[in-house]
């Protein structure tokens, strides 16, 4: 089967990266799909995202990135693939994220959505809270991998200059 894991991924996190890895073992090509969205102003371009998503994962032979506009079903449909994989890791993710799900069922009734709880040790970690850290100075050394948190430090020193 194959799943897609969409998001925004900015950036990926290791808890992201947790949910690859661990999709990869369960499904015969994960592809990771980064939405193109004009309405948020990213801390990283789309082209940035892929590229660090790309470097990675590239230990994954059976994972891919790539990036799409518009609706999530309908490009997992271009894709041919039967899953949307997605991370669970609070309450507050479970509304939002049922409610994306029977919103999917509704648009495709063929795509099914596969929950992934979060491991422990990343259930606090988002995109947002990495961003906020490196904003005011923090380490993010233990929530992304390396060439990440030198692209996030790079940022965010280039903002402050
Ligand atoms: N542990 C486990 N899972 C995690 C962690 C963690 N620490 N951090 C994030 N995740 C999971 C999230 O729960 C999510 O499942 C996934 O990783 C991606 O997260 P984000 O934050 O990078 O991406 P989102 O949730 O903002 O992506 C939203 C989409 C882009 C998928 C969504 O907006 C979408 O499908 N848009 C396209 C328009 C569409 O089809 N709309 C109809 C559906 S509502």
């Amino acid at each position: 089967m194959i799943a897609i894991y969409p998001g925004s991924f900015d950036p990926i996190t290791l808890g992201h990266l947790d949910i690859i890895e661990r999709g990869s073992r369960l499904f015969k090509q994960v592809i990771v799909a980064v939405l193109r969205n004009p309405n948020k102003t990213p801390l990283f371009t789309v082209e940035q995202r892929l590229l660090q998503i790309q470097l990675c994962t590239q230990h994954l032979p059976n994972v891919s990135v790539d990036s799409f506009h518009g609706l999530t079903v309908e490009y997992a449909q271009m894709q041919q693939a039967q899953v949307l994989l997605r991370g669970l890791r609070a309450v507050s993710d479970f509304e939002i994220e049922l409610q994306m799900a029977h919103t999917n069922k509704t648009l495709s009734t063929q795509i099914e959505t596969v929950f992934l709880a979060t491991s422990n040790e990343y259930s606090f970690l988002s995109s947002s809270v990495v961003k906020e850290i490196a904003r005011f100075g923090g380490s993010v050394d233990h929530l992304v991998p390396p060439h990440i948190a030198l692209d996030i430090y790079k940022c965010y020193n280039q903002k402050s200059l």
